[in-house]
């Protein structure tokens, strides 16, 4: 049996249309996900910073103990002699979170891009909008890209996809040329294993998103993809102070990946201190290969994957930890940052909450 909190993420008053008054009155929710969004990738989070954003969302009523994300700056992924500068600044970040309660980070080792979607809007049969990934509207080119999404996201910034620094794209692709899958890994163990006697000091665990979409784009390189590197990251620093925020709809937007043996798999190690739970409906299953996708709504029926099996896989296997809705669409006619909707999330929500509750009432004979 095990224990979850239900959290939700929040960008911040600033960044972001829905209050902390309104996630309070979701059912079962206990905390928020928090950030903050304009502090530089690589720069020290600062601790008045820190305070007030912790003081605002307890004032609401509200537990804030993960945070999503620091960002990896690109020269700690590209192997910079810089990059010690910016290890060290994020090992007083590290410090500075610890002070105020927050016991764990989510982060990700993906060159240049977070997420990569083909549609930020893709209109369901519904009227709803939610994000999807049709390989062939993936332009040759990022630039265009890049340009399709600064139109297409309703004036909102989308997390690691700063203007600021993707404004060097050229640059960017330029300094990564010689970077391939084990000079990442190698980058990875390096910023790991610098900052992880911070974490154990400081009593943080850093928890890595795997790669969304798991496969390579624009020739980068990717190396949390499948169970194989998940287990390589765990074996390589072993401590209970490097483990996994286990996205289902990033896992499974691989179809050969077995989500539900992956989450049983690190749950059962002990390995999982975050779970996105979200589900994801394939667009041509038939044929072979192919691996394009919509975001759907939570409900299992609703898409491809079963959203029982996955509550189930970590409740079976004594899952410990903090758990969020993943993207939400827009529905019932909201507007706001594409993947993040209120309701369609509020409703992933209750339906997570009821199906722990079966389980948890079924396993107790209640
Ligand atoms: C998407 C999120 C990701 C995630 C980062 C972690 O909505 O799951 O943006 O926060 O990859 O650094």
């Amino acid at each position: 049996m095990g224990i979850m909190q239900m959290t939700f993420r929040w960008y911040g008053n600033e960044f972001e249309k829905i209050s902390l008054s309104k996630i309070k009155q979701i059912p079962g929710v206990t905390g928020v996900v928090g950030c903050l969004m304009d502090i530089p990738v690589g720069e020290v989070w600062p601790e008045k910073r820190i305070s007030a954003l912790v003081k605002q969302v307890h004032d609401a009523g509200l537990a804030i103990e993960v945070i999503e994300s620091v960002n990896i700056h690109d020269d700690i992924k590209i192997g910079l002699p810089s990059r010690d500068r910016y290890i060290e600044n994020y090992k007083q970040t590290i410090r500075n979170l610890a002070k105020y309660g927050i016991k764990v980070i989510c982060y990700n080792f993906m060159p240049i891009f977070d997420w990569i979607k083909s549609d930020l809007n893709y209109v369901l049969p519904d009227g709803s909008k939610t994000l999807a990934f049709e390989k062939n509207k993936i332009p040759d080119d990022p630039k265009e890209l890049l340009a399709r999404y600064s139109k297409h996201t309703g004036g909102f910034t989308l997390p690691g996809w700063e203007p600021n620094r993707l404004a060097h794209l050229e640059y960017l692709f330029n300094i990564y040329k010689d970077v391939d899958e084990n000079k990442l890994r190698q980058n990875l163990l390096y910023f790991l294993n610098a900052i992880m006697p911070t974490c154990e000091e400081y009593n943080i665990r850093m928890a890595i998103h795997p790669d969304d979409p798991p496969y390579s784009l624009f020739g980068l390189p990717r190396i949390i993809k499948n169970r194989n590197d998940l287990d390589w990251l765990c074996r390589s620093v072993d401590t209970p102070y490097n483990g996994i925020t286990l996205c289902t709809g990033s896992i499974a937007e691989d179809p050969t990946n077995d989500v539900y043996a992956i989450l049983e798999e690190f749950t059962h190690r002990g390995r999982i201190y975050f779970a996105h739970v979200r589900n994801i409906c394939y667009l041509h299953p038939e044929i072979p290969g192919n691996k394009d996708f919509y975001e759907a709504p939570h409900l299992s029926s609703d898409g491809s994957l079963d959203m029982y099996r996955i509550v189930k896989a970590l409740y079976d296997n004594g899952f410990k930890g903090y758990i969020r809705p993943d993207h939400g669409r827009m529905i019932w006619g909201e507007v706001g940052r594409p993947g993040y909707g209120l309701y369609d999330r509020a409703l992933g929500i209750a339906y997570i909450n009821g199906l722990w509750e079966a389980l948890d009432k079924c396993e107790k004979g209640v």
